[in-house]
């Protein structure tokens, strides 16, 4: 699921029905080709031998990248791994909800006053779910209908996007939207229908969400291979390798001075799916993983991708990601060395890349006491970016194009080599995290100087909106891939010339107590196991 946004997920909201003659798949696989943007499971009664057909459903949805909400269950929604849970109006199970399901399951509730709206803490919630707008027999305990005046009285006064349910087709949908809803949730209109495919049609078209077609998931680790290989042609080691990727392993030509790194990327942990297209997925774990070459002043010539892809990953996704994987080699004149591709829990990518190493290969142990230390661009964005996906904020697009989108910097790692600058390393923790190891390596200490740093506008703004400390974010803030530089003041003034964005953080000092001094107290790098990150 690549909706940009929450209230673009709740535009076409399909619940299914269970008490239907059309069966809960044939049900979603309307919904979703008539381009339902949710879908959700609501069983009054269920039993435990419906979760079979439940899992078929949630696959269903996944395969497609439609966000999948459980009703009223939380703990079903949590057995059956959902995107989220719609619930009533108790304060007491939203927050159950955000904890047993976690900070990024979309979290829904059913509010239709605005006495109701008042009174109810959704501090917990995503989005509220209103009505019924109109008559409906789908629901033997509706509570009183509420009319567009109603819904339009619930909109004004919430702060969450709102979802209009009861009585809706294609017919009327136009006017919730008219009334400000964000989304529509229908059931009858399509299960009960003559056509269902028709009417979900009509609805997809009111709700402006186009028909697509149902995506079909890889089946067979070889066909998958040959599938991406396909759209791989222009990165297959023709240049560096003497024997291409086909056999057990690839022959390289002769590399001078071989630089070997490695980089993962997990679903879940460095990444999620829903908030990037498959090609930016791939087209980042490249760059993040060739950041290290570039900080070692090493030429990329190869790189190998084992991936690991779940069970319920569409094939012509796994192929868009290599797309992008593609991209990002061909952008860097790097070939694609072979790879390995198994199936797994959650969408995965360990890569290995080789490099021709330069003349200088930078260390993090060479800083000397007297060095500034130096960042070749502006710090804090990519955290930022990424905290802005977490919240569900898209108004800082810059911020969140730089978590999306890194570039491994070897036009300033060229400008470094050329300057002769021996202690460098990639941001990728964050400044205070990345400077700490600097000055472990080189037996120093760092002094940051705030004063110094440069505050993009953006990141200035999204502080301001948040009431956070831009020096905070920029030391606590992974992500960026800029390069971390040691070098002495003269030669950085020229470096400078060179690379305009280039600035200094902060100075080396003889080692004095802690490894780094002027850290704001409660910063935090990312450290895996311990500190901010997705669930
Ligand atoms: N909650 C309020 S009305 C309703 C629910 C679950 C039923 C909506 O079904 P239909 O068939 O779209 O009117
Ligand atoms: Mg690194």
């Amino acid at each position: 699921m690549t909706a940009p946004d929450l209230s673009s997920r709740l535009r076409f909201y399909f619940i299914v029905d269970c008490d239907s003659p059309l069966g809960l798949e044939k049900q979603v696989e309307i919904a979703i080709s008539a381009g339902a943007t949710m879908v959700q499971y609501r069983n009054k009664h269920f039993h435990i031998t419906d979760f079979i057909a439940l899992t078929s459903i949630r696959r269903l949805c996944r395969i497609n990248r439609v966000p999948f909400i459980v009703n009223d269950d939380i703990l079903l929604a949590r057995a059956v791994d959902a995107d989220g849970v719609h619930l009533g109006q108790s304060d007491e199970r939203h927050a159950a909800a955000r904890w047993i399901l976690g900070g990024y399951a979309i979290i829904g509730a059913s509010v239709s006053t605005t006495d109701a709206l008042l009174t109810t803490d959704l501090s917990n919630c995503d989005y509220i779910g209103t009505g019924p707008v109109f008559h409906t027999s789908t629901k033997a305990d509706a509570d009183p209908v509420i009319g567009l005046e109603g819904l339009a009285r619930v909109v004004r006064e919430s702060s969450l996007p709102v979802v209009a349910i009861g009585g809706i087709d294609s017919g009327n949908a136009g006017s919730c939207f008219s009334s400000g809803a964000n989304g529509v949730a229908v059931i009858s209109t399509i299960t009960r229908a003559d056509d269902p495919l028709e009417k979900a049609l009509s609805l997809g078209a009111v709700c402006g969400s186009p028909r697509r077609d149902l995506k079909a998931p890889w089946k067979d680790e070889f066909e998958l291979i040959d599938q991406i290989l396909a759209g791989c042609q222009s990165t297959l080691g023709k240049t560096f390798m003497k024997i291409p990727p086909g056999d057990d392993a690839s022959l390289f030509k002769n590399i001078e001075k071989p630089v070997f790194t490695t980089d993962t990327q997990r679903e879940g942990v460095h990444f999620r799916s829903c908030w990037q297209e498959m090609d930016e997925i791939g087209k980042r774990a490249v760059e993040i993983t060739l950041s290290d070459l570039a900080a070692s002043y090493a030429k990329p010539v190869g790189l190998f991708v084992n991936l690991c892809v779940p069970a319920d990953i569409a094939e012509a996704d796994v192929v868009e990601l290599y797309r992008g994987i593609d991209s990002a080699l061909t952008g860097h004149n790097v070939e694609l060395g072979g790879g390995n591709v198994s199936v797994g829990p959650v969408l995965a990518l360990d890569l290995f890349a080789a490099g021709k190493g330069n003349d200088i290969f930078p260390l993090r142990s060479a800083a000397t006491p007297g060095d500034g230390l130096y960042a070749t661009g502006p710090l804090g964005l990519a955290r930022s970016g990424l905290e802005c996906l977490a919240k569900g904020d898209f108004s800082f697009p810059g911020l969140i194009e730089k978590y999306k989108s890194p570039k491994a910097r070897f036009d300033a790692a060229a400008v470094l080599f050329s300057h002769g600058v021996m202690c460098v390393m990639d941001i990728s923790d964050g400044l205070y995290g990345d400077a700490s190891h600097i000055a472990s390596a080189s037996g120093a200490s760092i002094r940051f100087e705030p004063s110094n740093m440069i505050i993009d506008d953006r990141l200035a703004a999204y502080c301001d909106k948040y009431g956070l400390d831009p020096v905070s974010q920029i030391l606590a803030g992974g992500d960026d891939y800029e390069l971390l530089f040691a070098c002495r003041e003269d030669v950085f003034a020229e470096i400078a010339s060179h690379l305009p964005e280039a600035h200094p953080v902060g100075c080396v000092v003889p080692r004095a107590g802690r490894l780094c001094i002027g850290v704001p107290e409660g910063t935090v790098s990312y450290r895996h196991g311990q500190s901010f990150g997705p669930k």
